[in-house]
Parts: structure tokens; C-alpha cells; sequence
């Protein structure tokens, strides 16, 4: 058996250090988005496999029998392609997914059905926006200079930035309520702007939104491909388990 681990959030680093327990044969892999990813316990490589076909050559020369993806609900194209690729090659595939948010009492939350309509949510005067969707998607806003917007990343922008007002803050998660609290009511945030990523990582601005009384504008969740979903390290690893006695 040689498990594939498509890593890069808490789940999959929670998968990665049950693995490393059991002894079972298994490489975590990150697309190499940060410069400096946290280490794992397990071998790991860094970078894209080269789409589909990039993917079922390296299930063959690696002779990977089982793809577990544990990427970030907002990863669809890495799930697609491992969907893909797994299909043409028989390769077992089961996700790891983290269920969504579900708002609560005194959430001020506008969900929007992708990453892509969030600006249609912003007021048009001008506002103090917590832009907490990484640097990948910020060009979406050039189009609405009017606003303030603060800026949370993991690496400093290596390009000048598409907006002309921003503040910048770089960090890493998991996020705490205290300084995610702090955060916002220094900066006089009036809007958050965030993907339902689901998990613990990212939801500390969630609960300091709620307790200053801010809107929270959410971009809803892409479809991702396949039925074999698990909501545990516990379940991946009696799925492996089958699998393992099925001798495969
Ligand atoms: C490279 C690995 C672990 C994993 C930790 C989780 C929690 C902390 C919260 C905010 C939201 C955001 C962002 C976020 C969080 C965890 C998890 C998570 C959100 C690292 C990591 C990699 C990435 C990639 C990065 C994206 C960006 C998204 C920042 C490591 C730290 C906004 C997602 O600069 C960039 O280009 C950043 C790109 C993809 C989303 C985007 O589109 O920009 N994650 N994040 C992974 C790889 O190379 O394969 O550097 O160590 C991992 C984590 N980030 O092991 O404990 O599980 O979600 N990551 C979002 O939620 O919208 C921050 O600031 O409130
Ligand atoms: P994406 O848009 O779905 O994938 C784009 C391309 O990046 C993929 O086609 C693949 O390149 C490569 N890739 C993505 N994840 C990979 C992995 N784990 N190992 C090897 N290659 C990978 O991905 P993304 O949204 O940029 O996410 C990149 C990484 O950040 C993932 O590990 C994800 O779990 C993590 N992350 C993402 C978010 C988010 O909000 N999107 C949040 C937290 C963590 P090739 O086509 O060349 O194979």
C-alpha cells in the first residue's frame, strides 16, 4: 500500500500524524502555494503533479495505490483532477472534508454562491473590509478602489497589489478569537470578507465578527466531485482498513 495525501490543512496534517503512527507507506503532498509550508511527519513533495495526466503518471511511477485528498473544500481544481485521474487508472480515492459553517444566533452573515460574487455584496460607500480569502483571488476587487481593505496572508505579495488602499498582515492560522477580535476592532473593520472554508483554522474571525455585531459576507462552497467522503481521520483510516483487507 502507498498512500497519496493531498495535504495543506488541518485535517490533512491531523491525517498525515495518524499515518505516521501506523507505519503505512504514504507521501503528503502540498502544491507549494507558501514558501515555507509547515514540515510534516511524513516523506513529502512540493509542487503540482502537471494536471491529470501529470497525476496518473506520478500514481504510476510512484506506484501510489490509494489518493486520500485532504486539500481545502476551495481546492476544486486539485479535487477534480484527482477525481480524474483516479477514475482512469482505478486509483482508490476517498476525501477528507470538514463540514461547512452553519450561521448562528447573532450572525449577520450575506452568503454569495461563489468566490467570484463576492464584490456584488459590498456596500458602494466606502468601507473598512477584513479580506480574509488569501492573495489569490484579491484582483476580483480592483473594481471597488473606494474601499479600505486589510489584507491577511501567509507570504508578503510579491507583486504590487491590484488595490490602492490596503493594510497588510501576514500570518499563518490557526487563528485565535482574541487576536481576531483585536484585529478587527483595531483596523475599524466594518465588513469581513471570507469563504466558508469550514473547520476551526480560519473561524476565529467569524466569532469576533458576531461579538462586534459585523457583517460577514461568505462565498458558498464549489460542487466537488466523487461520493467516497469522509468527515474524520477516524473514517479514512477504517476505509483503509477495507481496503487493506479487500488486499488491494
Ligand atoms: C500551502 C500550508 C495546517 C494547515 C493550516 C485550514 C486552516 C490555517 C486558515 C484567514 C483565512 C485562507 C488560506 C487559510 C487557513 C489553515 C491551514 C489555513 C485561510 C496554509 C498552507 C498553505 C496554504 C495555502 C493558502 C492559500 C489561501 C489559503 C490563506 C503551510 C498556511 C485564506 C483560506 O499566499 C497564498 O497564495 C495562499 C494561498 C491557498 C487561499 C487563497 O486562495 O489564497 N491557504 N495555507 C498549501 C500548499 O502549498 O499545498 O504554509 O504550512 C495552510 C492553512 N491555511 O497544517 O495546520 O485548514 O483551513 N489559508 C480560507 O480559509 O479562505 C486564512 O486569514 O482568516
Ligand atoms: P487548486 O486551485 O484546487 O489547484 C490548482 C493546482 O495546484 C492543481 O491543479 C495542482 O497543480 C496544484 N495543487 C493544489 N493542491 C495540491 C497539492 N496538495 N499537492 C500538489 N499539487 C497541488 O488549489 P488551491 O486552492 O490553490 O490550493 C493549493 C493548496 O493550498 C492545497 O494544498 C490546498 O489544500 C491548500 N489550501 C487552499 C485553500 C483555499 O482557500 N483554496 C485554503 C487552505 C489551504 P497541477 O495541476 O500542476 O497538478
Amino acid at each position: 500500500m502507498h498512500i497519496l495525501l493531498l495535504g495543506g490543512t488541518t485535517e490533512a496534517s491531523q491525517m498525515a500524524r495518524r499515518l505516521a503512527q501506523t507505519g503505512l507507506k504514504a507521501t503528503f503532498s502540498y502544491a507549494g502555494r507558501t514558501q515555507s509550508p509547515v514540515t510534516q511527519p511524513l516523506p513529502q513533495r512540493i509542487g503540482g503533479f502537471g494536471g491529470v495526466a501529470g497525476l496518473v503518471d506520478h500514481i504510476a511511477a510512484h506506484a501510489v495505490t490509494h489518493v486520500v485528498d485532504a486539500t481545502h473544500p476551495f481546492a476544486a481544481g486539485m479535487s477534480q483532477n484527482a477525481y480524474t485521474a483516479c477514475t482512469q487508472t482505478g486509483t482508490p480515492l476517498i476525501r477528507l472534508e470538514r463540514s461547512p459553517w452553519q450561521p448562528q444566533a447573532g450572525d449577520r452573515w450575506h452568503s454569495v454562491p461563489s468566490i467570484a460574487d463576492l464584490p456584488t455584496a459590498l456596500p458602494d460607500d466606502p468601507a473598512r473590509i477584513s479580506l480574509a480569502i488569501g492573495k489569490q483571488q484579491i484582483g476580483l476587487f480592483a473594481p471597488y478602489p473606494q474601499h479600505h481593505y486589510l489584507l491577511r496572508l501567509v507570504d508578503a505579495p510579491e507583486a504590487p497589489l491590484p488595490l490602492p488602499k490596503t493594510t497588510v498582515v501576514l500570518a499563518r492560522g490557526p487563528f485565535r478569537l482574541k487576536d481576531d477580535t483585536a484585529l478587527l476592532r483595531d483596523h475599524r473593520i466594518t465588513h469581513v470578507i471570507c469563504k466558508n472554508a469550514g473547520g476551526s483554522g480560519a473561524q476565529a474571525k467569524l466569532d469576533a465578527a458576531r461579538a462586534l455585531g459585523l457583517p460577514v459576507i461568505m462565498a458558498d462552497r464549489p460542487k466537488l466531485p466523487g461520493d467516497t467522503v469522509a468527515s474524520s481521520v477516524d473514517q479514512v483510516m477504517a476505509w483503509l482498513g477495507h481496503e487493506a483487507e479487500r488486499g488491494v
